[in-house]
């Protein structure tokens, strides 16, 4: 394979204490997210979530294999579809697949099977990685770190939905083998997350959790 050429890099310095500050701004901004359940049908225009997507297509990734495809869904069939067999997994969840002590863990948190959400919230997004891909020319070719890379570009979208003014619910059915046969994709494509996008509902709450202190979760040498 041929080495790619160079092109000169367009780097735009930002002076420190401009950076100080446009940090603190944003750690503020990232702390005000909240994973929310809660959601208001009132429609968020296409063109919010088309930019929020390119920003997570942005994400770095494992030979710059791009290991991701995101499916839009706001058809409200669809929705009802994905709801409808989400909660089927979500009950034999809840009622016999989860050990004991994922249940303790998630108590606190009160979810269960019914999932509402699904149906209300005006998107869904629906990212899948992909295990392996094909050249157009139809040749099987690896990816490289596609949960990483796909984990990646997830946190890009989520920070971009919510810096854009939106709340998102990162949702994780599981099994959820059933996205590829409502959402139609390939069998090399993997679902990965589940998100609903939108508005919070006008009454939603948020359970009173707090984040690690920072000392808690960084060291420095
Ligand atoms: N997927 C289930 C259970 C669940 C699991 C974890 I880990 C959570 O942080 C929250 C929920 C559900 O969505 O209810």
């Amino acid at each position: 394979m041929k080495l790619h050429d160079s092109i000169p890099f367009s780097f735009n310095e930002v002076p420190v204490d401009e950076m100080c500050r446009r940090a603190h701004a944003f750690a503020d901004l990232m702390h005000t997210r909240r994973t929310v359940r809660f959601f208001s049908d009132r429609p968020v225009p296409r063109q919010i979530i088309d930019e929020c997507l390119r920003a997570a297509a942005s994400a770095p990734s494992g030979a710059n294999r791009q290991p991701w495809h995101f499916v839009v869904v706001s058809d409200q069939v669809v929705k009802h579809r994905i709801r409808d067999a989400a909660e089927a997994e979500e009950r034999e969840f809840y009622q016999r697949r989860a050990p004991e002590r994922w249940l303790e863990a998630l108590a606190p948190l009160g979810t269960d099977a019914d999932k509402p959400f699904l149906e209300v919230a005006p998107w869904l997004i629906a990212v899948f990685y992909k295990a392996y891909e094909f050249t157009p020319a139809g040749e099987k070719v690896n990816t490289y770190y596609p949960h990483e890379s796909t984990g990646i570009a997830c946190g890009m979208l989520i920070t971009a939905l919510h810096h854009a003014g939106l709340v998102t619910l990162t949702h994780t059915p599981s099994p959820m083998g059933f996205l590829n046969e409502i959402l139609q994709r390939p069998a090399n494509e993997r679902p990965y997350l589940l998100i609903p996008v939108g508005y919070p509902a006008e009454d939603a709450t948020v359970p009173c959790i707090s984040r690690k202190p920072l000392a808690q979760v960084v060291s420095y040498f």
